[in-house]
């Protein structure tokens, strides 16, 4: 998660006066009470109404509340903006946890070229402890060995299909992109 922050602030710092002042005024619409702190209830109540239920989990909660005091100021606050803007949260398929750092995934659902297979991540946690359940021969690769072996999959994947695998391996970059800050493709 400290990546995610490192990350974050530096996305922050770039951004012009109007996107600042816009972060700001999510905040603000967060902050139902106005006391300053996001609690629990608004951050859930803020991201459930938005339709952005992607982010309306109690983990990245915890996860965002750095000195876990059980709310978020405006400097922890400023991580759940950055995660908004890039969209990119992903949840732990077995326990829900936010994944923050490194994360499994499945090979053969990441690489499957039917649609309406979706990919499966899971935290280090489960994957070590086998606390999940899944179809038995799968292949999992930690995320950044994924995105090395999907780079050479793109290329080599006729060029029909080379738009669904470099829209998923542009997931994973996202995520990528998220812990280091930059943006590789
Ligand atoms: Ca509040
Ligand atoms: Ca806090
Ligand atoms: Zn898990
Ligand atoms: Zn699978």
């Amino acid at each position: 998660m400290e990546d995610i922050r490192r990350a974050a602030a530096a996305y922050y710092q770039n951004l012009s006066e109007e996107k600042k002042r816009y972060a700001r005024f999510i905040f603000s619409e967060m902050d139902k009470n106005g006391d300053g702190q996001i609690n629990l209830k608004e951050f859930m109540e803020y991201h459930n109404k938005d339709n952005n239920t992607a982010l309306a989990h109690p983990s990245l909660f915890r996860a965002l509340d750095r000195n876990s005091n059980g709310s978020l100021d405006f400097e922890e606050a400023k991580v759940s903006y950055y995660i908004m803007q890039s969209g990119r949260a992903l949840f732990c398929k077995s326990c829900n946890t936010f994944l923050t750092d490194v994360y499994f995934s499945c090979f053969q659902c990441f690489t499957s070229n039917d649609s309406t297979v979706s990919t499966y991540e899971i935290c280090c946690d489960c994957y070590g402890g086998k606390k999940f359940t899944h179809h038995e021969d799968a292949i999992f690769y930690d995320n950044y060995s994924l995105l090395s072996q999907s780079r050479s999959l793109a290329l080599a994947a006729p060029p029909e299909k080379r738009s669904s695998v470099l829209g998923k391996i542009d997931m994973i970059v996202g995520v990528a992109g998220l812990l280091t800050g930059c943006i590789i493709m």
